[in-house]
């Protein structure tokens, strides 16, 4: 009997969840929703098409750092491992990885349900030999291996800089919460972007096609969707800029007049020029997150940057 092309586990957040996050966020001062809810479906078509934007380095230059370096990444870590991927929505980055590490089973974990479920589905046709076993979950509060993955070594991939996503405090509990799934001599290969000119982290986060105001503009359209919420996008714009002092990018949604937005039953009131933040860019120097993951149990083995010094991806090991 032919096997699926993929074991999908589902522990899909639900719209309560989505509800409840959101309505607690609004009711806050200062007023922030945790960018994990850009990740519906059309979010998450939407970021694909950032990682294409001239403006957004850190996509092709992590790749060509991967390519540069896989046969290194393979020596160092070697084969038959589990290879699990937090976040893994497009399972994109992982082909440069998946001859080289042969892993027993793929393990890619995300929010976005229908986003996941194609991109594994095809990386199972892409590579028959590979294991793939889903997992739809929100890897911010639940990182477990489906039962049905085989055993192996364990090794996590976290590319993207995703882990900027966090605050320092949030990204040591993370790693901390990844040394735990990894357990100990397992590894971690994370790519973390760089601190650099502001004027090249500007423009990332704000591309001169509007992609990334459509990504964080996306916000309010889904929250419109799914919580039958009454946003005016009109009432909206996208503001993104890097925050020198403390070491970040951050994406604002700015009420452009006085209104007043129904969410969940619920009435919230934005004065002209109000925020909802929406999402922190942390950007770091490579001992500076090499302490950072010292603080969540991890030594460095290896780390590998581009000739510009754009992008860094790091091999650490649980101890
Ligand atoms: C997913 N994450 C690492 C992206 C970033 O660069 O922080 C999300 C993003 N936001 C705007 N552009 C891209």
């Amino acid at each position: 009997m032919d096997r699926p092309a993929i074991q999908f586990h589902d522990l899909h957040p639900t719209p309560a969840d989505l509800a409840a996050e959101v309505v607690a966020a609004l009711r806050r001062r200062p007023r922030y929703i945790p960018p994990k809810f850009f990740y519906d479906t059309h979010g998450s078509q939407l970021f694909d098409a950032i990682t294409a934007t001239p403006e957004y380095y850190l996509t092709r230059v992590e790749v060509q750092v991967l390519k540069a370096n896989a046969a290194a990444i393979a020596a160092r870590v070697g084969t038959g491992s589990l290879l699990v991927e937090p976040g893994g929505g497009s399972c994109a980055k992982v082909r440069i990885l998946l001859e080289g590490l042969r892993p027993c089973a793929y393990v890619p974990m995300d929010i976005s349900r229908e986003h996941l479920r194609l991109a594994a589905e095809q990386v199972a046709a892409e590579f028959p030999w590979l294991e793939v076993h889903a997992s739809c979950a929100d890897f911010t509060r639940t990182m477990e291996v489906p039962a049905t993955a085989p055993e192996g070594p364990r090794v996590a991939f976290f590319p993207g800089s995703s882990i900027g996503n966090f605050d320092p405090e949030g990204a040591v509990g993370f790693l901390a919460a990844v040394g735990t799934l990894v357990g100990p001599g397992g590894f971690l290969l994370i790519g973390v972007d760089l601190k650099k000119d502001r004027a090249v982290l500007d423009a990332a986060y704000d591309d001169a096609g509007g992609v990334t105001a459509a990504f964080n503009l996306n916000l309010l359209a889904r929250i419109n969707r799914e919580l039958g919420a009454d946003f005016d996008l009109e009432g909206w714009r996208h503001r993104a800029f890097y925050h020198e002092a403390r070491g970040r990018i951050e994406m604002h949604l700015v009420s452009t007049r006085a209104q007043t937005v129904h969410v969940a039953g619920e009435a919230f009131d934005f004065a002209p020029g109000e925020t909802i933040h929406t999402e922190n860019s942390y950007k770091y120097g490579i001992e500076e997150f090499q302490r950072i993951a010292a603080q969540a149990g991890f030594q460095p083995d290896a780390v590998w940057t581009d000739p510009q010094a754009l992008f860094s991806v790091h091999l650490l090991r649980a101890t």
